[in-house]
């Protein structure tokens, strides 16, 4: 029988679990298979945080921040001194590379998607919901230019067509590693005889090894680390030269979306009224880029092969894309949010719960135990539903919310879930699942 803890326990274990990672420096993603900080984590941590204490989810996003590279990117991965996560500081060689990168902490080399202006919103929120003004308008004042440079960077590094669609240059920078979404990108990807030895040191923690991405696209995710260091990791060099280059379609909705959220966040905090209004525009563009990515043909939005220069077109929950940040016609959005809740997707009558898992149960490449090939992402649903409240959307908002509480009843906090038999797969006590449970309870 699957447990099932009720809300009180839930609550109280979602926020051991977060204890339970906090390693004095930083809050990990996971005890084991992930002891550092992940950018796009941090994000969904503190948020999570602010409901049990406001200024230690302030100190987290700062944490975060303070390890922003002096170009303005955000690092996809802080490291503690922590050990057993390859690839770590040493095999990415970021600071020795690249005079922008801190030296301490250490980090990648690489970003994640840009969700941190969202965590922002919802922290300086909750903090004036619990009469807190003071620490979320420090927050703001201390947040916001630095969140403002970031967005800066990814318009000025990450928009090689100009038009607003934001390229990745690795799969880990969507957040979704192994998605089919990238197969055929990858492909053009050949690792080199240069590629230097090394060893995974993920596999063992996870129950089984198709738990995880395959000793194949391991291989290519070095080699794209490989690619970027003989570059020095200058960012208009690595979009210049690395052999996996995507439009992807996601990020750029949530920057779309994030952008509106930080503007907006501007006004409050009495930003430069300019860099607001830049904000907004580039929010504009990025969600026009985001529409036009449309496919008429399948209802969903594709991702853009740069270096092939062909659209593609995968059932992915990436497609599902302009529902985050709108831009679509009226009847093409609505038809869109039907096809998210009918039977091809979160309404499948196979499935544990009615939410969207990250590949259609009807696609032939649907892998209910393979990562981001099939299972079910608690803070991806999380992702969904804050969108919709502010879409107005407050039915589906809600129906998101008791579904994954339901999935995450059992108290496993799993990095994600069996889509047909609710099995936890992963990670267990993953902190975003956690924080995105502990936001649900509140
Ligand atoms: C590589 C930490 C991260 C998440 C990603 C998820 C996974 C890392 C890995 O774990 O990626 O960045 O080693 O598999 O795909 O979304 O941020 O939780």
């Amino acid at each position: 029988m699957r447990p099932n803890l009720g809300a009180v326990r839930l609550a109280a274990s979602a926020a051991w679990t977060l204890s339970g990672n906090d390693i004095g420096t930083m809050i990990t993603a996971a005890p084991r298979l992930y002891p550092h900080m992940w950018s796009w984590d941090t994000a969904f941590i503190s948020i999570g945080l602010a409901h049990l204490n406001v200024a230690r989810a302030a100190r987290e996003l700062e944490t975060l921040l303070g390890a922003q590279w002096r170009n303005g990117m955000i690092p996809h991965i802080v490291f503690s001194e922590g050990t057993g996560y390859f690839p770590g500081p040493e095999r990415w060689g970021a600071a020795e590379l690249n005079t922008d990168a801190p030296n301490a902490p250490r980090t990648s080399g690489i970003c994640q998607p840009p969700v941190h202006a969202i965590a922002l919103r919802r922290i300086v929120d909750i903090a004036r919901s619990q009469g807190q003004r003071d620490v979320a308008f420090k927050l703001l004042k201390t947040a916001w230019p630095k969140l403002y440079r970031w967005h800066e960077w990814l318009v000025r590094h990450r928009d090689p067509l100009g038009t607003g669609m934001l390229a990745i240059v690795h799969g880990w920078e969507s957040g979704m590693d192994n998605s089919p979404r990238w197969d055929l990108p990858y492909a053009e990807v050949v690792p080199g005889p240069d590629l230097p030895p090394y060893v995974r040191l993920d596999r063992g923690l996870v129950a089984a090894d198709a738990e995880r991405p395959s000793d194949a696209e391991y291989d290519r995710y070095l080699w794209l680390i490989e690619e970027m260091r003989k570059v020095r990791y200058d960012a208009d060099a690595v979009v210049r030269t690395s052999s996996f280059l995507v439009g992807d379609v996601f990020v750029t909705a949530l920057f779309a979306l994030a952008s509106e959220v930080l503007a907006t966040l501007g006004e409050e905090s009495e930003q430069p009224p300019w860099r607001i209004r830049q904000l907004r525009g580039w929010a504009r563009r990025s969600r026009a880029a985001v529409a036009a990515a449309y496919d008429p043909r399948t209802g969903l939005a594709r991702d853009r092969d740069l270096r092939g220069d062909r659209w593609l077109s995968t059932s992915t929950i990436a497609g599902f894309a302009p529902l985050l940040c709108g831009g679509l016609p009226v009847d093409a959005e609505k038809s869109m949010l039907a096809t998210l809740t009918g039977p091809e997707w979160a309404g499948h009558p196979a499935l544990f719960a009615r939410i969207p898992p990250s590949v259609s149960p009807n696609d032939v490449g649907f892998r209910p135990k393979e990562y981001w090939r099939g299972p079910m992402w608690p803070v991806i649903a999380w992702l969904f539903g804050w969108a919709f409240a502010q879409r107005g959307w407050q039915e589906e908002s809600d129906h998101l919310r008791s579904e994954c509480l339901r999935l995450a009843a059992d108290g496993s906090f799993a990095e994600y879930y069996h889509p047909v038999t609710g099995e936890p797969l992963g990670s267990r006590q993953q902190s975003w699942t956690a924080t995105v449970v502990l936001d649900w309870l509140h």
